[in-house]
């Protein structure tokens, strides 16, 4: 199985962004999480458009945009505008009144459909969505910022989601308050990928890259089978 690690970007030091980017790409990061808020869906701004477009600028990995706004049908396209083919957008279905038609939009510009859901949001209120997405975004802590407690309850809609995951064809993702005791628990039990924030990346008196392959050696302690990305320029060699 191949877990992935996503950065969350609103953590990230932004009086050296580029650099940023530069150490968590030489971790071979898998994907730059970018968080938008509104002050209404959630009561707090994080990143904005720009701050979202510059990453996409800086970097050849995808982004995973985690759009927490209200009626983001009303403004997707903007958003999408700024985006790559093979980017990941989710919305909060708990913020749309018909939010198969915002996933329809981001399918139709050939982007990856996911939703996010809130740690009070049950399993059944997204139900039928779960076969239109291709992932699903557990909030494991409220939405609106970073360094919050993991909400113990949270743990049972994961482990009912990860039963559901092949049947309706759907990658699972962690997102809050992700640490390493975490991982080593849920990874082994089908959870896809995890968001990394204050808890386990950033902040730290250690190098991305060190912190990275030493979650990615942990892991493979404790099954032999885990894979994980292969860095950017091999990737490109294999291009060639
Ligand atoms: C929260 C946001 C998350 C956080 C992430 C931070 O609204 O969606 O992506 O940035 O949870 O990680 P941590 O480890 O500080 O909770
Ligand atoms: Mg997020």
């Amino acid at each position: 199985m191949c877990i992935e690690f996503n950065a969350s970007m609103m953590c990230a030091d932004y009086a050296s962004l580029r650099d940023e980017v530069r150490a968590l790409e030489a971790g071979n990061i898998d994907s730059f999480h970018i968080d938008i808020m509104d002050g209404i869906f959630v009561s707090n701004y994080a990143m904005s458009l720009n701050d979202m477009a510059y990453i996409a600028s800086a970097t050849k990995k995808p982004l995973d945009v985690h759009l927490m706004i209200e009626h983001p049908n009303n403004t997707i396209d903007i958003f999408l505008k700024k985006l790559r083919k093979g980017d990941t957008v989710y919305i909060h279905p708990e913020a749309e009144y018909h939010p198969s038609a915002t996933l329809q939009k981001i399918i139709d510009a050939e982007m990856v459909p996911g939703i996010a859901i809130n740690p009070g949001t049950s399993v059944e209120t997204v139900y039928e969505m779960l076969r239109i997405v291709d992932k699903v975004l557990v909030m494991s802590v409220n939405p609106g910022s970073a360094g919050q407690m993991f909400l113990p309850y949270v743990g049972e809609k994961i482990e009912r989601l990860i039963k559901l995951k092949n049947q309706m064809g759907f990658k699972l993702y962690w997102d809050g308050a992700c640490g390493m005791e975490k991982i080593l628990k849920y990874a082994p039990l089908g959870v896809d990928g995890f968001i990394l924030g204050t808890t386990v990346l950033f902040g730290k008196d250690k190098p991305y890259e060190k912190i990275l392959n030493d979650i990615r050696m942990e892991l493979r302690k404790e099954d032999e089978s885990f894979v994980f990305s292969i860095p950017i320029s091999s990737r490109e060699l294999l291009k060639q």
